[in-house]
């Protein structure tokens, strides 16, 4: 690990059972990451570029911290889901009052979100998206590690899980509901914001087929905290997300009113896969706090759902799971990360589980002969759409190699997900915590200290001393 950024080994004792090994210079440096990026009861995402709390960062950056501190783990999603809308959505960004003016654009203000829509927070301001909900997985990490504890821990941890269970359970209706009202089993987003793969070559179609209005004036401010604006979207990519964010409030971010009038709605595969994977850990929460039998048998119906429509995706010419247009019915067809959604909800056919491992290791993805590590890129470097240094567009992205490995280790690709784990880790360790990497020069980029990148570090170093 970068020692530049070192805390060094005073902090040692307080990420567990990896302190003592050969994991605990890089415990203690992702540990540091975390802390310093830590306020009162969240974390922000990256010191300056991103202030605010951001919702599937929370997740990761709590499922790091389970491994560090529960209390901070557990204060880091209670504080997210205090502003959950009463729709059960859990939004995207929870706006911190106590940002630097001119740091973050978007701001609430042009949200406008506790003004526009009877269902938002009142009190606090938070913005009108949501992103992929990593949430359960979480909670549930933060139960497994507090197994074996202190018999206070773990009655607080279960008390924990008890308060939660029905934020998730609402949290994951309104995916359901609200997001697919067709009961297709996968979810549809009204943003590239929420799919928390932002300017990802899959959006270009559905995202240039919209009609781009007058946008309010406005000045980025992303572009002051990175190296080089070339690792961010570019402008007419801008232009375009705030056009949609216009047209989400003149909705009032009414659901049924963005069904019927959005041009942006597409049916987006990893965030269903999650959404699959998260329902699985949710009944896992269900039998700790013994939940009512009709909840278990409603979460089970969704993954069951949730696999069947993510089947309906494959593409069987590119080996890949698609998204698709809800207005148009088209299928996005780019090679990215994306396209290994089924990994993620699991529950596979051997066959469709071997064409997913052979495209996960062949020449379009991590089985790349100029890759500095054999770790996907996020968009295939075979694809029109790849860059190696555009944020989604072709970097390697550590959050994306957690829930590929994780997925790999629930489905039994031990050794496949173990190469997956040092890869990243030697990533980390050579390059910092970087926000993502050029995939082949292993040139860490966008932000430095980006919190999710430390937090799955914490997971990953510490694997060996829990299952999947
Ligand atoms: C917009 C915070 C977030 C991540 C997203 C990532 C990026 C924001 C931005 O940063 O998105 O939500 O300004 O680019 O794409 O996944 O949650 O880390």
């Amino acid at each position: 690990m970068n020692e530049a950024s070192s805390e060094g080994g005073a902090h040692d004792t307080t990420v567990g059972p990896q302190s003592a090994g050969p994991g605990a210079t890089a415990n203690s440096l992702a540990a540091g990451v975390l802390r310093r990026n830590g306020l009162k009861s969240w974390t922000r995402p990256a010191p300056t570029l991103y202030p605010h709390q951001w919702s599937w960062d929370s997740a990761f950056i709590a499922l790091g911290l389970a491994h560090m501190d529960n209390g901070r783990a557990t204060r880091e999603l209670e504080s997210l889901f205090a502003s959950q809308w009463s729709t059960g959505k859990v939004p995207h960004i929870v706006f911190n009052p106590d940002a630097p003016p001119r740091s973050y654009f978007p701001d609430a203000e042009r949200w406008n979100s506790s003004a526009l829509s009877p269902d938002a927070p009142s009190s606090r301001h938070t913005s009108g998206l949501c992103q992929p909900p990593v949430h359960a997985i979480a909670v549930r990490r933060i139960w497994e590690t507090s197994r074996g504890q202190d018999e206070r821990r773990v009655s607080r941890a279960r008390e924990f899980l008890r308060d939660n269970f029905p934020r998730l359970l609402n949290w994951h209706r309104y995916l359901a509901t609200a997001r697919d009202p067709e009961e297709s089993g996968l979810v549809t987003i009204y943003h590239p914001w929420e799919s928390g793969t932002d300017n990802s070559p899959r959006w270009d179609a559905p995202l240039e087929a919209v009609p781009v209005g007058e946008v309010p004036s406005y000045t980025r401010y992303d572009l002051q905290h990175v190296a080089d604006a070339s690792h961010r979207p570019t402008d007419a990519e801008y232009d375009r997300f705030l056009w949609l964010l216009e047209l989400l409030k003149r909705t009032r971010y009414e659901e049924a009113e963005v069904y019927a009038s959005h041009p942006f709605l597409v049916k987006d595969v990893l965030f269903s896969a999650i959404l699959v994977a998260a329902n699985e850990s949710l009944l896992d929460i269900a039998e700790v706090v013994d939940a009512p039998d009709a909840d278990r048998e409603q979460i089970q119906t969704w993954i069951h759902r949730g696999r069947g429509g993510l089947e309906g995706c494959w593409d069987p010419e590119l080996k890949l799971c698609l998204d698709r247009d809800v207005r148009t019915g088209e299928a996005s067809r780019v090679r990215t990360i994306a396209g290994f959604a089924p990994l993620i909800s699991g529950g596979l056919n051997p066959a469709r589980k071997l064409d997913l491992l052979q495209m996960l290791d062949s020449p379009a993805f991590a089985g790349h002969s100029g890759l500095r590590w054999a770790l996907p890129p996020s968009t295939s470097p075979d694809d029109s759409g790849f860059h190696p240094r555009s944020y989604w567009r072709g970097p390697t992205w550590p959050v994306a190699n957690w829930l590929l490995w994780w997925s790999l280790l629930r489905s039994g690709e031990t050794v496949r997900a173990e190469q997956l784990r040092l890869d990243t880790l030697d990533q980390l360790a050579d390059g910092g915590f970087a926000e993502y990497f050029e995939p082949f020069t292993s040139e860490p980029l966008g932000s430095g200290e980006q919190s999710w990148t430390a937090a799955v570090a914490l997971d990953l170093l510490a694997a060996n001393t829990h299952d999947p």
